[in-house]
């Protein structure tokens, strides 16, 4: 279920081209184009769903898997949390006030010193 006019629909499909980090049937994972941190990854569904608000027990498997899928690319990245310093964070812009762009569901993946980090 893609929609013609979705820039994430358009880089999942392969018709605009992104730096590739992760696909599977259900996901895709590329480098974010503006990275505010050494590592900065987007994951989205295939499924074109335009917010995290837009969700509701329909989607809960989808954004369970979703979820669950964030710390494995992030340790895939080498930024995963194995103790001690390590770990990542896990950002999901929803709506305006909340700083969405792009009106595709999208989680960012955020390692090394940048927003939220400890380390600047
Ligand atoms: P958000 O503000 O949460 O909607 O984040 C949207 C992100 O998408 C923003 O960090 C920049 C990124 N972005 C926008 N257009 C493109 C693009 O064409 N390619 C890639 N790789 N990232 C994009």
């Amino acid at each position: 279920m893609s929609h013609d006019d979705c820039l994430f629909c358009k880089i999942a499909a392969g018709k605009i081209p992104s730096h590739k980090v992760y696909e599977d049937n259900e996901f895709y994972a590329f480098h974010d184009i503006r990275p505010a941190a050494p590592v900065h990854v987007l994951v989205i569904p295939r499924q074109h769903i335009e917010t995290l608000s837009a969700c509701g027990p329909q989607e809960a498997p989808l954004l369970g898997r979703m979820m669950t899928l964030l710390p494995q690319l992030a340790a895939q990245l080498g930024v995963g949390y194995t103790g001690d310093d390590t770990g990542f964070r896990t950002v999901i812009n929803t709506g305006p006030g909340g700083g969405q762009e792009v009106y595709h569901l999208h989680a960012h993946i955020l390692g090394g010193p940048g927003p939220w980090s400890r380390m600047g």
